[in-house]
């Protein structure tokens, strides 16, 4: 599924335009990008029935592009941008605190092309001399730098998804294997992969080498041993196979699915209570002897690891030794949030805002799929967004919300995303946001501000208005921005002071707040709120993601709103 690929190559025309300053384009490169990462179906099954132009922000032009790299695996309209722009604005633009205008400035003055030749810039002491270029962000720049080189590309989850699903498909109709399945950090439910470690049991490994290598997809075989091979895929990302032993595979999966750290502390833990343990198994020390077959105690399976270490089944998602170890041994583990916990969604779009579907539909479907409740949060704005809710039609729509509410069987929560404003403050009053049942408070726009200011910014938003919900509070979107610079230690404190839930944006492309923020959040004694930020039916599907940032972050049913009782909802909402 080639969705978040498609997705991204639009967004970098967009940005490719943008520095080109044509107008009007790249927002329309954006909204069809948009559209496509929340697509529910296969691109390329929309493309087959003819129907690309259905998709919403999809026109004619874009149509032609997104079947050009369908059919031939590359655009030469994105070909000849790149080289008109003459620059790696993708590298430079996924450096914190860089936009298209700053981009564009430093290739003037400077004549900087790339991110090694701005770090030459920044270390010969030139950046400081342009204008608006301080020691400040010097030094962001210089962060955000080491981050893009400690990080090579990493693939979204959700763009792993699909293809994780269909290669554990593709083996198991083959019959070649016993057992497969996928470890490493995907397993752990990490909001971006590396590349993906498969583990199989089979009695042919030779076969299964031969079909991993050899799969649609590969563009490249980087190994291919008799048990253990690697490929890269056409989009570049990597994929690790091995085939174990029948009596080794939990003790290999436990090995692969990580992370690092926690397979460190767990073998320490193996030490002091007479054992080794590795990939092949876990064995009794007998003096200084050389490990045994005879010495084998366990490996089959993980349960049978953990529970001959006395622990109870770590799942994967809070393997990261972050006290899960510990609180295993206590047989103290907390109870994760499971999909089925869910009983509704927050922040939803219609039509009334960048929505392709009705309150009605949306409502309608969040019903079908069992939930209990749904919150409506179009985008009241002023600028930006096409046809955002104003002043003017915040009655007509809240209107519509009531009329909705006599149609469905389940509770439909009024409300508006709202723009923090680079000063803090929002475009509504106190007493005509307090009309609304939840307010979502998020930002799109200035999102270059150091540190200090924008923790400012975000803080003083939360101190003075009443919010119920801080949207996407990194404002993170894959391959596109890193995280705004951001004191999430102050934010925390001041949206637990004022009652305010931290989102958890299930956009396929944010994942914001993710795991080990998540976990952050709940430390500091905050609530989270799992937000589908859904701007069409499909939108509504992709809450399982949010369900992995939360059980990556220990989050039980008390610390998930979207678990709670409908009244303890409302009371929690009231101001
Ligand atoms: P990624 O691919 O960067 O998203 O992250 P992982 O966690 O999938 O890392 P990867 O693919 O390098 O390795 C898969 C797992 O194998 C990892 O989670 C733990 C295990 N592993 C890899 N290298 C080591 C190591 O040096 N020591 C230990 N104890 N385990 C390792
Ligand atoms: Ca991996
Ligand atoms: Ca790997
Ligand atoms: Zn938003």
């Amino acid at each position: 599924m080639k969705n978040l690929e498609i997705a991204q190559l639009l967004y970098h025309i967009a940005d490719m335009l943008e520095l080109q300053e044509v107008p009007f384009k790249p927002q329309a490169y954006r909204n069809a990008a948009r559209s496509i990462e929340t697509l529910a179906e296969d691109i390329k099954a929309v493309a087959e029935k003819g129907e690309l132009n259905k998709i919403h922000g999809v026109g004619e032009h874009i149509a032609e592009k997104i079947k050009e790299i369908l059919d031939t695996g590359k655009l030469l309209y994105y070909e000849k941008l790149k080289k008109e722009v003459g620059m790696d604005l993708e590298q430079l633009l996924r450096i914190p605190s860089l936009g298209p205008k700053r981009v564009k400035l430093l290739n003037k003055e400077l004549g900087i092309k790339d991110v090694a030749g701005l770090e030459k810039a920044i270390k010969s002491g030139k950046l400081r001399t342009i204008r608006g270029f301080g020691e400040e962000l010097e030094q962001t720049l210089l962060r955000g730098i080491e981050l893009l080189k400690s990080h090579p590309h990493r693939f979204p989850y959700a763009q792993a998804l699909p293809i994780v699903n269909e290669i554990l498909s593709i083996f198991k109709k083959s019959e070649t294997v016993q057992q497969i399945e996928i470890a490493g950090s995907f397993r752990r439910g990490k909001e971006t992969v590396g590349d993906l470690d498969f583990l199989a049991v089979s009695k042919t490994p030779e076969k299964v080498m031969q079909l991993f290598t050899s799969l649609p997809d590969v563009k490249e075989v980087l190994a291919k041993g008799a048990t253990k091979s690697a490929v890269r895929l056409g989009n570049g990302l990597q994929m690790d196979l091995r085939v174990v032993k029948e009596k080794e595979f939990g003790s290999a999966l436990l090995y692969f699915i990580g992370n690092k750290e926690h397979n460190i502390e767990l073998r320490k833990l193996a030490l002091s209570k007479g054992y080794t343990l590795s990939e092949y198994g876990l064995f009794k020390l007998k003096g200084k002897k050389k490990i045994k077959d005879k010495n084998w105690v366990a490996g089959r399976t993980e349960e049978e690891v953990y529970k001959k270490l006395g622990m109870e089944h770590i799942p994967p998602e809070i393997r990261g030794n972050r006290g899960e170890i510990e609180a295993a041994l206590k047989h103290q583990l907390p109870k994760l949030i499971t999909n089925s916990d869910l009983k509704g969604l927050f922040h939803n779009h219609s039509t009334w805002s960048d929505g392709d579907n009705s309150l009605l539909e949306m409502a309608q479907r969040a019903e079908e799929m069992g939930f209990k409740f749904i919150s409506f949060n179009d985008h009241y704005s002023r600028l930006g967004l096409l046809d955002p809710l104003t002043e003017k039609r915040l009655s007509g729509y809240l209107k519509e919300i009531e009329k909705v509410r006599k149609k469905v069987g389940i509770r439909v929560f009024s409300g508006i995303e709202i723009d923090i404003q680079k000063d803090g403050s929002l475009l509504l009053a106190r007493n005509k946001l307090k009309e609304l049942d939840i307010v979502l408070a998020s930002m799109h726009t200035s999102l270059e501000m150091p540190e200090p200011e924008m923790t400012k910014r975000v803080c003083s938003a939360l101190e003075n208005y009443p919010i119920n919900i801080f949207g996407h509070p990194t404002c993170i979107r894959f391959g596109e921005r890193e995280s705004i610079a951001l004191n999430l230690e102050k934010v925390f404190e001041t949206a637990k002071r004022n009652k305010v839930f931290m989102e958890i944006n299930t956009a396929p492309n944010r994942m914001d707040l993710n795991g080990t923020k998540v976990h952050a959040a709940l430390r500091a004694g905050c609530k989270v709120a799992i937000g589908t930020d859904a701007h069409r039916l499909s939108g509504l599907e992709t809450y399982p993601l949010g369900i992995l940032c939360a059980r990556r972050g220990w989050a039980e049913k008390k610390d998930v709103v979207n678990c709670w009782e409908l009244k303890k909802v409302e009371k929690e909402l009231e101001r």
